[in-house]
């Protein structure tokens, strides 16, 4: 913390990072007076850095926000009404106290649901582990499982590698020669700070820059020399005919498969057409994909010949029927051109995260062997409970840091399923659409408000530590302030046993990237210096006699032994393209014939900052349509459309635009559910028209959604 004077008054400028769900997590200058924060700055540093982006710049609008919740709330009218009454601490958290005794009493532990989510993702302050250690002491609870980011791309990581680490710093973009960035939009996604400085570096260098995605994406246009338009969800026919062409064209590396990869035979049968006379060619793809031919054979050539070559495939082509057949197909193609392990290249289908950067101990929560529902069935189990094959009948939802009837999929079937147990309590900083339906409201601190860690999103290299900006705004408290609370109330003394402070240090001391408590804490964040790029698996690839993958076999399973365990058709052990559902080809696209896709907001961070007008006013919540769609249907730019399917219907406006292929829209998650009387959204959360369906990997299959579109009457 630095002391700055300010003519008449003294300003204090405060470190810290957002702690969002994004994929950032970036240096924030918080220049402080008064109480109040007067303006926020970030790295000012030369080069990549660690800056931040818009969002993270109008966190003032946020703290400061004239709706933040303030006191507790009580419901008075309907679930969902908004209809509530302010009530003390002390009234709240008796009632929270007395409802979590009586359901556990009267129906046992597993009637109650914990949905905590990604709201804020600090250690000790966050919405992740400071309710889980909570309901582990009280006794377990139900909860879910499933992420809704990226389950697919973690499957094929453990599948074919035997671990989820498989990123690389950002730096290995200015070595590469071939970018492919597959469904992935980092100018706006970021996918941390320095992501796009370094591809911008790399384009300057004279990298190739392809995109795939069905979208001519903000980073497609500030960076790619080649859009291709893929029909969304797949992907994997493509990638698989580019192996088609490799192999028939003899352009695949012979050693690297060889050497580092088990299963390739079965795969390439596959590919020509041995096992099933059905050779997956270029012209085979187009039918499915609406890729040309001439263009996978492009694709597979550049692929296969400019190296090293990064190949990035991103988490929302996963987001799909079948998603994890994409990350493994990708995963495949990596290691046909030997881009694994190298400088420059990328494992292209894998998480993308890294070791880098995560602190060696974090808030503890002792092992609970809680009842589990997949992310994508959570209504489901609350409408149908143990009659629907569920683990238990839901009585109490308790939701932090979660926005789900927004976010998660289906959310008019969500409507039903709220009104299902008999006690909800939400956590929010907000009167979101979901804390709409709960029954008590705890109105919770920002991140700024407490002092924590910051971890980079997938993993460094660097830590930014946390420093309290502001006092917490009268009347809120932390997640971990409230937990430490209701344990005290309900007889579990040891939840919480030390001070902010004795914690973090724990956390820090548990670290070897980190120094010292102190003087990490003076320095604000902490860079690990790396001698060379960091390459996820590069003593693998560079000394596999002593390295083996960490998989049963040891080496890159492109046929998985695990996979081929489970005995599941649709999990085949070696990558395969299936019709998915929702898909071009799906019998439903007769009656809804338009794919929708919904990437994640330039403006938001998933549903956060809809309420904060500054950020709101740099948002895009047009549906996008391509001129030969908008055209048939007589729509214009700016027209209201209505845009439906048997799951709900929501208006939007319009945006006519040849940067989106046709038979395809995209309209960006995270808009607030507003329906009127009718059941028509008129806030447009594209939710209302998402299936609850997960991929058999157990992928939340958002963009595999079909719809038609009208001009509102
Ligand atoms: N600004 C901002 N950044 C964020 C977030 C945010 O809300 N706002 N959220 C963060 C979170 S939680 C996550 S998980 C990540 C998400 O990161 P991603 O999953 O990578 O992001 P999306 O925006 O969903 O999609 C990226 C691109 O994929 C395209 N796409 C969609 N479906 C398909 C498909 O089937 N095939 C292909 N080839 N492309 C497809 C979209 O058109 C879009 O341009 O972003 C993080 N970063
Ligand atoms: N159609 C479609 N749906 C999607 C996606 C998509 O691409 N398309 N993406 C999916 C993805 S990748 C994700 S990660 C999910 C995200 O799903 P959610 O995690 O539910 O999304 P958020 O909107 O980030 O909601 C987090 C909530 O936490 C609150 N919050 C913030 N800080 C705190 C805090 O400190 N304490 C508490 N108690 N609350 C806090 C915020 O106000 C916000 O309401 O959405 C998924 N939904
Ligand atoms: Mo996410």
């Amino acid at each position: 913390m630095t002391i700055e004077n300010h003519s008449d008054r003294q300003e204090r400028v405060v470190t810290t990072c957002c702690s969002y769900d994004c994929g950032g997590r970036c240096v924030l200058r918080v220049h402080v007076s008064e109480g109040r924060i007067n303006r926020i700055r970030t790295d000012n540093r030369r080069g990549p850095g660690l800056k931040a982006c818009s969002r993270g710049l109008a966190q003032k609008e946020v703290v400061h926000a004239p709706d933040r919740l303030t006191q507790p709330l009580k419901r008075v009218g309907e679930r969902g009404s908004g209809k509530f009454e302010p009530v003390s601490w002390e009234a709240a958290l008796e009632t929270i106290s007395r409802e979590l005794r009586r359901i556990k009493e009267q129906y046992g532990a597993y009637s109650i649901f914990l949905m905590n989510h990604y709201g804020c993702e600090s250690p000790l302050h966050g919405t992740l582990n400071p309710p889980r250690r909570f309901f582990s002491l009280l006794g377990g609870c139900t909860t879910y499982w499933g992420n809704t980011s990226l389950e697919a791309a973690h499957l094929a990581s453990l599948a074919a590698f035997g671990t989820t680490f498989t990123g690389n710093s950002r730096d290995n973009l200015l070595h590469s020669r071939l970018i492919i960035m597959w469904g992935w939009n980092p100018l706006v996604t970021r996918f941390g700070p320095d992501t796009v400085s370094y591809l911008t570096l790399a384009k300057k260098a004279g990298a190739k820059i392809i995109c795939v995605d069905p979208r001519y994406s903000p980073s497609a246009k500030a960076l790619a020399e080649q859009w291709v338009a893929i029909r969304p969800g797949t992907d994997t026919a493509l990638l698989i005919a580019m192996a088609y062409v490799m192999i028939a064209e003899d352009l695949y590396d012979r050693h690297s498969i060889e050497t580092y990869t088990m299963g390739f035979e079965k795969f390439r049968d596959y590919v020509m057409g041995k096992e099933d006379n059905l050779p997956k060619t270029p012209p085979w793809a187009e039918d499915i994909t609406g890729v040309p031919a001439h263009i996978t054979i492009q694709l597979a050539r550049d692929y296969a010949t400019l190296k090293p070559a990064a190949l990035w495939g991103s988490w929302a082509p996963g987001r799909t029927a079948f998603g994890e057949q994409y990350h493994r197909a990708a995963i495949t193609l990596a290691a046909m051109t030997g881009n694994i392990g190298i400088k420059g290249g990328h494992v292209a289908g894998g998480t993308g995260r890294m070791p880098l950067g995560i602190l060696g101990k974090s808030f503890p929560v002792p092992e609970s062997p809680n009842p589990i529902v997949h992310v994508t069935k959570v209504y489901d189990a609350l409408i149908r409970g143990k009659s629907g094959g569920y683990p238990s009948d839901v009585k109490l939802l308790y939701i932090v840091g979660c926005n789900l009837l927004n976010q998660f999929l289906n959310t008019n079937k969500g409507v039903k399923a709220l009104k299902m147990p008999e006690f909800i309590v939400a956590h929010e900083l907000f009167l979101t659409p979901t804390a709409r339906y709960a029954d008590i409201i705890l109105p919770v601190t920002h991140f700024f408000e407490s002092q924590d860690i910051g971890q980079p999103w997938t993993g460094g290299p660097y830590f930014i530590h946390m420093d309290k900006a502001v006092e917490p705004l009268p009347g809120t408290r932390s997640d971990l302030a409230i937990f430490t609370e209701l344990a005290l109330r309900l007889g579990i003394p040891d939840y919480n046993d030390k001070s902010d402070g004795e914690w973090l240090r724990e956390f820090v001391d548990a670290t070897p990237d980190l120094p010292e408590y102190e003087a990490f804490k003076g320095k604000g964040f902490h860079e690990i210096e790396l001698d060379q790029p960091w390459v996820a698996f590069r003593e693998q690839i560079e000394d596999p006699d002593h390295h083996p993958f960490p998989t049963p076999s040891g080496k890159i399973e492109i046929y998985s032994q695990k996979l081929a365990e489970m005995n599941n058709p649709l999990i085949p052990a070696i990558p395969k393209y299936n019709e998915p559902w929702e898909g071009p080809k799906d019998p439903l696209a007769g009656k809804y014939p338009i794919q929708l896709v919904s990437p994640h907001s330039k403006a938001r961070v998933n549903s956060l900052f809809y309420n904060i007008p500054r950020l709101q006013s740099l948002a895009d919540d047009a549906i996008w349509l391509n001129p030969a769609d908008a055209e048939s249907r007589g729509i214009n730019t700016g027209d209201k459309v209505r845009v439906f399917n048997d799951r709900g219907q929501l208006l939007a406006a319009a945006k006519v635009t040849d940067h989106i292929m046709p038979g395809v829209a995209s309209l960006d998650a995270g808009a607030w559910f507003y329906p009127d009387p009718q059941g028509l959204d008129r806030g447009g959360c594209v939710n209302v028209l998402t299936r609850d369906e997960m991929s058999p990997g157990g992928a939340f299959a958002c963009n595999s959604c079909l719809v038609q579109i009208e001009v509102a009457g």
